[in-house]
């Protein structure tokens, strides 16, 4: 009995090693976002905002921002906030009402690459 409960202790601590790495190196997923995902928005933003979970690599994070026809709204490069390395911003043209798409890429520090986009429209 005493060995059963020693082997599940070892293989419970094998397997408490083996997640901890995968947790620790995880991708950089959005957690929030301005506009926010879906949102129907009365005044014309002048940036899109996307907080993510892990601190995001610079020179390869980048978002777009598109109009129904597919044009390109954002402007010039999407910027990595100085005082925070998990918030990724672009500026946009002055928007007419209609539907948008914020179409994000980026890097994690850990290397990984992840993207996603999301709608929110002008009203
Ligand atoms: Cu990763």
């Amino acid at each position: 009995m005493l060995r059963m409960i020693k082997q599940f202790v070892l293989a419970g601590g094998l397997l408490a090693a083996a997640l901890a790495p995968a947790a620790a190196w995880a991708h950089a997923f959005p957690v929030k976002s301005s506009p926010t995902v879906g949102a129907a928005v009365s005044t014309a933003p002048k940036e899109v905002e996307i907080w993510f979970d892990a601190d995001l690599n610079g020179l390869f994070s980048k978002i777009t921002v598109t109009n129904q026809a597919g044009q390109v709204v954002s402007t010039g490069d999407s910027q990595v906030a100085a005082d925070n390395p998990r918030l990724l911003t672009t500026g946009l043209k002055p928007l007419a009402p209609g539907q948008y798409w914020a179409q994000w890429s980026v890097v994690a520090r850990d290397g990984h690459h992840t993207e996603g986009k999301f709608p929110f429209e002008v009203q």
